[in-house]
């Protein structure tokens, strides 16, 4: 396949409320698209992280940089999507930058064949149960509020956002509200291993588990905290590779994962720690970076593989933004529907996404 040009397009589309976790609050998804058109198709991918660096290391600005000085000129004119790991290894780190790039040309070889993104990771359902992360609010009874709202909408499972001073009493309230529902929790690394006895307070919620709670590079604090808390760990921050999953489950660092294409440089990838993962038992779950239409279609397809028995952060585009760069995913019955169209299955509106568009910059030909 060759590659005839990339674009990248700057786009800013408010979020319908702010986000906040233990790192920060969100109140636009600010990032950037990728539009790869080769001699055969076009692709489209969407950059996960933020303008700042304060879930990952990786932010726009060095994304943009890398891809347009390091990333795009190794892959181009001729690749495979195959070959961009291998093409892009010499670059360290910048995974998520990677990711976007893999996309993009995953996405226009299989609309080459006329192959989703689905069939080709090996999906074996077409729709999925949605889960829905829950920032963290100025008050209980705010949240209380909010959760309720997302349960009548359907939604499989709730997750709620902690961090020191926001984690024991929202999580009871919630259970003494809801009862029986499917609960976990994410503290995008807030706490350390000395606050174990403090997290061992949330072990008679019976949530279903506890994300992230210590630093991304600290394998053995979580794995220390598996023997002091009941509550089953999940790694999201800390799994960058296949290789991160297996020495993670190898060292009881987590008894699940949240897998995130996005942070582990894409699609490729993503399937592999899915394979570690079922061959040791570990149950996954696909997450979500806050996605818009074009990088939520081919997170679905991912989180319909055999191996993803939790539900996902896979929520509808309504939960994110009123108005979305694709057709709109709705929630049905609690579940989502996996798009089965091909390359990762959903068109971005030329329309809407001028509209949202605030600079677009040529990566390549280059003048
Ligand atoms: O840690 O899972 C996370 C959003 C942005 C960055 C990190 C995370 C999140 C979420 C939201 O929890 C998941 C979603 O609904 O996309
Ligand atoms: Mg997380």
């Amino acid at each position: 396949m060759k590659i005839e040009r990339v674009e990248l397009l700057h786009v800013a589309i408010p979020l319908v409320s702010p986000f906040r976790t233990s790192f920060g609050t969100m109140t636009t998804k600010d990032t950037f698209l990728l539009r790869v058109v080769t001699d055969v198709a076009e692709g489209w991918s969407e950059f996960a992280a933020d303008p700042e660096p304060l879930y990952c290391s990786e932010f726009v600005a060095a994304a943009e940089l890398v891809l347009e000085h390091h990333l795009v000129p190794r892959v181009t004119p001729e690749v495979t999507a195959a070959e961009v790991a291998h093409r892009t290894e010499a670059i360290k780190g910048h995974k998520l930058a990677k990711a976007a790039l893999e996309t993009a040309i995953l996405d226009a070889e299989l609309r080459s064949f006329g192959m989703s993104i689905g069939t080709f990771l090996g999906a074996t359902a077409t729709k999925v149960p949605a889960g829905v992360s829950v920032g963290i609010k100025n008050s209980i009874p705010e949240l209380i509020s909010d959760v309720e709202g997302y349960l009548a909408e359907g939604y499989a499972r709730i997750k709620l956002k902690i961090e020191p001073g926001w984690d024991v009493e929202p999580v009871r309230a919630v259970r003494e509200r809801f009862g029986d529902i499917l609960l976990q929790v994410d503290a995008n690394t807030a706490y350390a291993l000395a606050d174990a006895e403090h997290l061992r307070g949330l072990d008679e919620f019976g949530l279903l588990l506890m994300e992230q709670p210590l630093d991304e590079d600290d394998i053995r604090g979580h794995s220390l905290l598996a023997q002091r808390i009941r509550t089953p760990i999940c790694l999201d921050e800390s799994i960058t590779s296949a290789r991160d999953a297996a020495t993670a489950i190898a060292l009881d660092a987590c008894r699940v994962i949240n897998v995130k294409p996005a942070r582990v440089g894409g699609y490729l990838e993503a399937r592999r720690i899915h394979d570690i993962a079922v061959a040791h038992g570990i149950p996954v779950w696909c997450g979500g970076m806050l996605e818009t239409g074009i990088g939520r279609g081919p997170n679905l397809a991912l989180a319909a593989l055999p191996g993803f028995v939790l539900p996902g952060d896979v929520s509808a585009s309504r939960r994110y933004f009123a108005e979305d760069l694709t057709e709109p995913f709705e929630l049905q019955d609690g579940f989502m529907h996996v798009p089965a169209g091909p390359g990762i299955g959903v068109e971005p509106i030329p329309e809407t996404v001028k509209r949202f568009t605030t600079a677009t910059k040529v990566l390549y030909p280059r003048d």
